[in-house]
């Protein structure tokens, strides 16, 4: 039995100190673990922390950094419309425009026809007549006005000469009666003799061919008479030309 004891001694012994040894190693191991895991700063420092400081005081201002290297944003919205400006100086003056189309020439005719002139021709003639009705008379292709109004001689051959008249020249008995029909007063004549004593011509120039002098007329009485009227018969008398009359044109057709 002694040597059964002996023999399983033998094989015991170093068996329990492998066993022994791998206690250890394990028992290390787990202890290294532990701490590690419930006291990293005890592992770490060799004292404790204290609390944090208060905040320290704000530094200098640092420099300005270069532009970042990300990548530039999206354009933004345009900003709102200023206030206008004040306005500029003016341009120079355009060039000259090209020249026009001709016009055509007697356009005018094509918008009426003959008919159409005969009527207008007709109406005209119809007011005329209604005007010497009222206002003149006309003899032949003659016609007879009376402004109304009296006034030297000079003044009536400019009233005349206005209207593409001339002072009333009676060249008839007939006219002379028409012309004492217009002027309801004296009214001067297309008559002088101011170039030639006289010799009483008409606004043109021209011998007369048709007189109608009152009985002793013309006789130049006073210092000169040198225009001629007509009185409320028909007859004429010379008179001063700065003498003031009715005065009485005649138009042509
Ligand atoms: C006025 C004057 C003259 C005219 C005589 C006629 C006195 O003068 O009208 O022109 O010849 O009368 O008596
Ligand atoms: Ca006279």
């Amino acid at each position: 039995m002694k040597s059964d004891k002996k023999v399983r001694t033998m094989f015991l012994v170093p068996s329990l100190l492998l066993l022994l040894n791998a206690v250890k190693i394990y028992s290390e191991t787990i202890i290294n673990e532990n701490v590690q895991k419930t006291c990293p700063v005890i592992a770490c420092s060799p004292g404790l922390n204290g609390f944090p400081g208060k905040d320290g005081h704000d530094g200098v201002k640092g420099e300005k950094g270069e532009p970042g290297q990300g990548l530039r944003g999206l354009q933004g919205p345009p900003g709102k419309v200023g206030p206008p400006g004040p306005p500029g100086t003016p341009g120079l003056p355009g060039a000259v425009g090209l020249k026009g189309d001709s016009g055509q020439k007697g356009e005018c005719d094509t918008y009426l026809d003959n008919s159409e002139i005969q009527a207008l021709r007709s109406e005209l003639d119809h007011i005329k007549n209604w005007l010497f009705f009222s206002l003149g008379r006309k003899v032949g292709k003659k016609f007879f006005l009376s402004s109304g109004e009296r006034m030297r001689f000079h003044r009536v051959k400019a009233l005349c000469a206005q209207f593409q008249a001339n002072v009333a020249t009676p060249r008839t008995a007939e006219e002379n009666k028409a012309i004492k029909h217009v002027a309801k007063e004296a009214a001067f004549l297309g008559i002088t003799d101011e170039e030639n004593e006289g010799q009483f011509v008409d606004m043109v120039g021209a011998r007369l061919t048709y007189e109608n002098w009152n009985q002793g007329e013309p006789n130049n009485s006073g210092s000169g008479e040198n225009c001629v009227m007509l009185l409320a018969d028909g007859k004429w008398n010379d008179i001063p030309c700065s003498d003031s009359h009715l005065a009485v044109c005649e138009f042509s057709d």
